[in-house]
């Protein structure tokens, strides 16, 4: 039954079994809004005993983002090691005074159907391995006001958005201008994106270069890429990218697309960037197509 509904996305040798509960059962079903046990636990399936043995990787021992099928609702949220249980665990929809949980008091708002992809770094002796999972909660409950993006411009051309200082989405005018575009880079065998966040606050009348970025989660940006098509769980293109706090151009983050293994096709996408800005944790989400050179990569056109 478990397997119907969880994927393990792990590229390395080892990978563990996890299974996932909420109140209690796995039918991962949840009212809408309302408090709900959520529990994430790893197995080693050689021993088949409980897989403990986790490293902390960007400040957090797990890393859980929350998405809506329907893309309008994202929360990027950390469940808590417990270490009489062995498993993680997290109250969705509760209160809590972790800055970097801010997300969860309102991971599962509205009725739906939600997609979860969470992330460990786990140790096996010296090594080290990345697990990654995903599964599906569904909330009983009104849905959501929002409506889903219909329009997928291409981010080769600079897309615009405008942001409250409070994270909602604003007008021009408003405290924050993020710009997203990306450039497809030439690595021989394939095309690899890079994408672009260009941040300019509204100061005296006018967008300037925004400075006063900190570090979150140890990095200077967070983003969550995945593919826009409504696809069954384990076909979705789910990619986690970082950033640095910008070096070269005042405001801008740079976001390379760093999991080589397998390309990235062209299509319809969503992505999710998170920054802390003027000690605010800012969300800014576009929907973008990204296209592929119809010429090939220099590799390719050298046979
Ligand atoms: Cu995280």
């Amino acid at each position: 039954m478990l397997l119907a509904f969880l994927f393990s996305f792990n590229l390395s040798a080892m990978s563990l079994d996890v299974a996932v509960s909420l109140n209690g059962t796995d039918q991962m079903l949840m009212e809408a809004g309302q408090p709900a046990d959520l529990t994430v636990k790893y197995t080693n399936p050689a021993t088949s005993r409980p897989f403990t043995m986790f490293m902390k990787m960007h400040a957090k021992l797990q890393h859980m983002v929350v998405i809506s099928r329907d893309l309008t609702h994202f929360a990027h949220i950390h469940p808590e090691w417990n270490k009489r249980s062995r498993q993680f665990e997290l109250k969705l929809n509760s209160a809590t005074t972790d800055f970097d949980n801010q997300m969860l008091p309102t991971a599962i708002p509205f009725g739906g159907e939600y997609m979860v992809f969470s992330e460990v770094m786990a140790m096996d002796g010296t090594e080290h391995f990345m697990q990654a999972d995903r599964f599906m909660i569904t909330a009983d409950g009104a849905p959501t006001a929002q409506t889903a993006d219909t329009y997928f411009p291409d981010a080769s051309m600079p897309v615009v958005k405008y942001y409250n200082l409070d994270g909602s989405e604003g007008v021009e005018g408003s405290a924050l201008r993020i710009t997203l575009t990306y450039d497809m880079l030439d690595f021989c065998n394939n095309w690899f994106p890079k994408f672009y966040f260009d941040m300019a606050e509204f100061v005296d009348g006018k967008y300037v270069a925004a400075t006063d970025f900190t570090p979150w989660l140890e990095m200077g940006g967070h983003a969550v890429l995945l593919s826009a098509d409504d696809v069954a769980l384990k076909d979705r293109r789910f990619h986690h990218l970082h950033a640095f706090l910008p070096i070269g151009t005042p405001g801008e983050f740079t976001f390379p697309y760093d999991d080589h293994l397998p390309p990235l096709p062209a299509g319809h996408y969503k992505i999710w960037s998170q920054y802390l800005y003027k000690g605010q944790l800012v969300t800014a989400s576009f929907a973008f197509e990204m296209q592929i050179p119809t010429f090939d990569t220099k590799c390719k056109s050298s046979f």
